[in-house]
């Protein structure tokens, strides 16, 4: 039978660039008259999707379900040979980059704006995944880039939409669509990688002093949360908070940090919660936040490599085959793998730089500072997999300490006591006007070429603490399978104690500019625990202060304070 193809034309619209993450605009932007549709056929213009198997998932914000139906009408067009897609819409990007490499699709469209917030009047996105289950590669993104700006005609076959809601097999026109179960193939994923019965037997023997909350934040990960955390682990319903998905996300950030998860905190706090995690609107991001203990997502990574080949069943059996961080994380990683004999690369943001490497079988585990954590089981980051990660670790840690409950405090001291701790915070300043936004980095281009800063000594006014510059460079990455460079990726001011400030602007936001500003101080083992247990904000003081006063970033921002502290 064939169905009738309508070519609809239409005009480029500016700005349709994928950022370091997909293209997220506000959803009203999505909304006008064949905004979307020319970004979903420049995908397919960019990559031929005809006999191919593809994806679809979404975080499940407003706009996903209408969305779904119009990559159906444009991909059955463009000759898509069959669609999986998660029931009603709905994929946690895990689970997407999961159910690409299951079932051997060759790409994915993921609907997801991240920890953007979600609504009619907040933002929306859309993000092509390759074949590996990864982010598209910025040759990839460029070249749907190139296809927005010369578009004039997009194609369609016209039928009655499909029930996002019924399971099982079914067709649109030509293509086979193939609704799926959206959680069952991810927590069979994650019960073939960790020991959990070693996690099940511990936090239901430790119960009374050990309790467990997961805060979904109302995106996405609500009913994975509820399969792993309630179903698998037998926790009580009260261990999991927020985890019904809303398209709204229930008018909240779900960004998993100290600001936007303050639930989660205060409820530790009040509760005495040894244990508490949270995700992001997609379910690629993870905080984990015990009560009195916050982990930065730099030591995070670092002390699941530093466990995961002893504790983590995938890791015992497959091994480590190299670590990595992007640029801007700490270089608490970096200890690990030096001690550890591995190869620790360093990338630029962005969590599409790791799979070159993962594919080559020279990445094990990563991490970003953006509270992303993951591993080679897929090819994006992953916050589920990083908070059970946590209680394998802990478990297994508290297996070999049956007297002493060993909590992520603890974890955290004794990881510091042998390493010593990169005191690590990235300051953002949000929607500040793009021309204060270049001004800033102008400055500092301007000091690279003329080395104006190198060699001269600040000091702090607060702490007496001086600081000397030994370099400020611009961060240029050589993908080392495929050779690709990458310029530009941030500024970085070193200094000639170790410590490091990295400026770089934003590529997810929606609006005006975002800047920010990335802090890292060492302090070697030797100091003593009073030096390496002090808050963090209190460790890094002086290098704040002198941070701001050379780059001059409150003067070209016109802010005295930064939006968020992570
Ligand atoms: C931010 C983070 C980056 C992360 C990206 C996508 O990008 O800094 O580390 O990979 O978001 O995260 P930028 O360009 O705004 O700094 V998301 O959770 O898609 O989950
Ligand atoms: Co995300």
């Amino acid at each position: 039978m064939s169905y009738q193809v309508k070519e609809i034309q239409t005009k480029p619209f500016e700005g349709q660039k994928p950022g370091t993450s997909g293209l997220r605009k506000r959803v009203k932007i999505f909304q006008q008259e064949h905004y979307t549709e020319n970004f979903v056929q420049a995908i397919f213009d960019a990559v031929d999707p005809k006999g191919k198997t593809l994806v679809i998932g979404g975080d499940g914000r407003y706009y996903c379900p209408e969305t779904v139906q119009t990559i159906l009408r444009i991909g059955s067009a463009n000759g898509v040979a069959k669609f999986i897609i998660g029931k009603d819409g709905i994929l946690s990007t895990p689970a997407a980059s999961n159910i690409i490499r299951k079932y051997k699709a060759d790409g994915g469209i993921l609907l997801t704006a991240s920890h953007n917030p979600g609504g009619p009047n907040n933002d929306f996105g859309i993000k092509y995944n390759v074949s590996n289950g990864g982010p598209a590669p910025e040759s990839v993104t460029n070249k749907i880039y190139e296809k927005t700006k010369s578009i004039s005609t997009y194609k369609v076959i016209e039928l009655p939409p499909i029930d996002l809601g019924k399971k099982g097999f079914s067709t649109y026109g030509p293509t086979n669509v193939e609704i799926i179960d959206s959680v069952s193939d991810y927590v069979q994923l994650l019960e073939d990688i960790f020991d959990f019965p070693l996690i099940k037997n511990f936090v239901q023997s430790r119960s009374n002093e050990f309790k467990v909350l997961f805060d979904g934040m109302h995106g996405v990960t609500g009913p994975y949360g509820r399969a792993i955390f309630v179903d698998a682990l037998g926790l009580p319903e009260s261990s999991v908070q927020n985890a019904i998905p809303l398209p709204d996300f229930g008018g909240g950030h779900p960004d998993p940090n100290l600001t936007y998860a303050h639930e989660l905190v205060e409820r530790v706090e009040r509760d005495n919660i040894q244990f508490g995690a949270a995700s992001d609107g997609d379910g690629d991001r993870n905080m984990i936040y015990g009560k009195g203990a916050f982990v930065t997502p730099s030591d995070s990574v670092a002390i699941i490599a530093d466990w995961a080949a002893e504790a983590i069943p995938y890791f015992k059996k497959g091994g480590i085959h190299g670590l990595a961080r992007s640029m801007p994380t700490s270089a608490q990683i970096d200890y690990v793998a030096k001690k550890k004999g591995l190869e620790c690369h360093v990338v630029p943001t962005g969590w599409k730089f790791f799979g070159n490497l993962m594919d080559a079988g020279r990445l094990s585990i990563c991490g970003e500072e953006s509270f992303g954590t993951g591993s080679d089981h897929i090819r994006e980051k992953d916050g589920v997999w990083a908070i059970v990660a946590w209680l394998n670790i802990l478990a297994y840690a508290n297996q070999q300490s049956p007297n002493e409950l060993v909590g992520i405090k603890q974890l955290l001291e004794k990881h510091y006591a042998v390493y010593g701790r990169s005191f690590f915070s990235r300051y953002d300043y949000e929607e500040v006007s793009s021309e204060g936004a270049q001004k800033l980095v102008d400055a500092l281009n301007e000091h690279i070429s003329a080395s104006s800063l190198a060699k001269t000594t600040h000091t702090s006014k607060s702490t007496g603490q001086k600081f000397t510059v030994a370099e400020v460079s611009n961060f240029d990455y050589t993908d080392p399978i495929d050779h690709s460079v990458s310029k530009n990726q941030g500024q970085v001011v070193r200094f000639d104690d170790g410590s490091r400030v990295v400026f770089r602007l934003s590529g997810t936001g929606s609006q005006g500019a975002t800047v920010r500003m990335y802090v890292e101080r060492y302090v070697p083992a030797s100091a003593g625990p009073a030096e390496l247990n002090k808050d963090t904000q209190e460790g890094l003081k002086g290098l704040i202060e002198v941070a701001l006063e050379i780059s001059k970033l409150r003067e070209f921002l016109e802010r005295e304070k930064p939006t968020v502290i992570t």
